[in-house]
């Protein structure tokens, strides 16, 4: 028999309610054991999707007010008999009110086992959930809604199209190979071919948008760099909307790296504010100058600062160089100061040129504008079906593999056998992407990542 397992649903925190959520056979039998209802009601008698105002209990007695939902298989999240028991949010409360129900018969659940309960049951595909997952680790507007189309489903549509026309083929193909005397009328090679190219653009144009639906899920790694006292440290805090650097007229006063997340409409940028760039004796300095230029070098985007109150000099001129063919947008600082560097050069070097007050916070809109021009990832649809994470990406990119592989078969006149290994691998590929055909331990990994109570 499946066990019933336990788990508190909320944070481990304080709130107004906490939920201790079972799931299980004995769901109900044991929310019996430990919830009082107020009514003459018998929770056994409860009907599914229905609430009960009572009581809970311990061997020690009474400790709380309670509300119990029922949701009764499998016409729950998870496909079994569900019981949750909503008490008063704060640790000592649902801790306890946790406690009793394990005294009464149910088991701690693992990280993810209810999701894991609702996929095992054919209630969600493992693409969905995983965006159970996303959904919960969702940091901006972006994250949620492209988690919430994987969850309707939209990824895994589109996987079992591609999955259902390759199907279609390695039935006509294997009857081919079986029975090559038999006229087969219903598929030429050129008909194969025209679903393997489909097939192979369709896989493609998951895997191109995967890098940017990352980038925008993950947080773009951005270094604002520049002279000393160009206003980099300022372009931090108003960024940041706090005062994360510290800010002084001496030059050479950032060292360290500071790093802070933010969100600009739709995009999270992984800050790193810098040390100013030039040339210096001071050992401390070298140093954080050093790790400047590294994490120029190793960041997606580059923030590069310049002050327009002041002419362009040699290190300026190096910067500008430096953002050739990189994803870039050079700020143009202090121009509430009277501007004396040369606009021309810095527009001839860098595609995205903004000018902007960092201690003022003109010119912030226009900024918010260039970063995503720069990024070119306006256009990415979250609706649309797109690759979550880099498990999903693999089992893509290895079926996407595939079919071009049975293409190049077909192509190059290899017998029908070669193509439809192919073709099989790919269709094998795309039911470990959907779940169909995961292997346990790639379900246990993908659950393993859940937090409990989920
Ligand atoms: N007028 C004016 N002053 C600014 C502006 N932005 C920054 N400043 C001033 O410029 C000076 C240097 O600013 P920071 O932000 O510390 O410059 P930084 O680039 O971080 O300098 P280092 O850390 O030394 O490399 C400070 O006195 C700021 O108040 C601006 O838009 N207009
Ligand atoms: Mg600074």
């Amino acid at each position: 028999m499946e066990t019933t397992i336990a788990a508190i649903s909320t944070p481990l925190a304080v709130g107004g309610i906490g939920v201790v959520r079972l799931s299980g056979e004995q769901a109900l039998s044991i929310a019996q054991r430990v919830f009082e209802p107020g009514a003459a009601k018998q929770v056994s008698q409860m009907a599914g999707y229905t609430a009960a105002y009572g009581h809970v209990r311990d061997s020690q007695g009474v400790f709380d007010e309670a509300v119990l939902t029922v949701f009764r298989a499998p016409r729950s999240y998870t496909g079994e008999d569900v019981a949750e028991l909503s008490c008063h949010g704060g640790l000592y409360l649902v801790q306890r009110l946790l406690r009793a129900v394990l005294d009464a018969g149910a088991v701690p659940a693992q990280a993810g086992e209810f999701t894991k309960r609702a996929f095992l049951n054919g209630k969600i595909s493992l693409t969905q959930a995983e965006a159970v997952g996303d959904l919960i680790a969702a940091r901006s507007d972006f994250s949620a809604r492209a988690a919430l189309s994987l969850k309707d489903g939209a990824l895994y549509r589109r996987i079992q199209a591609i999955q259902g026309e390759l199907l279609a083929l390695a039935g006509h193909l294997s009857a081919w190979v079986d029975y090559p005397e038999e006229e087969m009328e219903s598929v030429t090679p050129e008909e194969i071919g025209d679903t393997l190219a489909r097939a192979g653009e369709s896989l493609q144009g998951l895997l191109d948008g995967f890098g940017a639906g990352q980038l925008l899920k993950q947080g773009i790694d951005t270094a604002i760099v520049g002279r000393p006292n160009a206003g980099k440290s300022t372009l931090m805090n108003l960024l940041s909307q706090s005062e994360r650097s510290i800010v002084t007229q001496v030059a050479g006063t950032t060292r360290d790296i500071v790093e802070n997340t933010v969100r600009i409409g739709d995009m999270i940028l992984n800050l790193a504010d810098t040390a100013g760039l030039r040339e210096t004796q001071d050992p401390v300095e070298q140093i954080g100058v050093q790790l400047a230029r590294r994490r120029m070098q190793s960041s997606a985007l580059v923030l590069a600062v310049f002050d327009s109150s002041q002419e362009l000099d040699g290190e300026d001129l190096e910067l500008l160089k430096a953002l050739k063919g990189r994803c870039a947008v050079a700020v143009v600082n202090k121009v509430d100061l009277p501007s004396k560097l040369d606009l021309e050069r810095i527009r001839q070097a860098a595609p995205q040129v903004v000018l902007l007050s960092a201690s003022q916070g003109q010119g912030l809109p226009e900024l918010q504008e260039a970063i995503a021009r720069a990024l070119q990832l306006v256009q990415v649809d979250p609706n649309a079906a797109m690759l979550a994470n880099e498990r999903q990406r693999s089992c893509a990119a290895a079926a996407c593999q595939a079919v071009l592989e049975a293409l190049e078969c077909l192509q190059s006149g290899y017998t029908l056998d070669a193509v439809t290994v192919c073709v099989t691998q790919a269709i094998e590929r795309l039911g470990e992407l959907s779940g169909t055909t995961a292997a346990q331990a790639v379900v246990d990994e993908v659950f393993s990542k859940f937090c409990v109570g989920k």
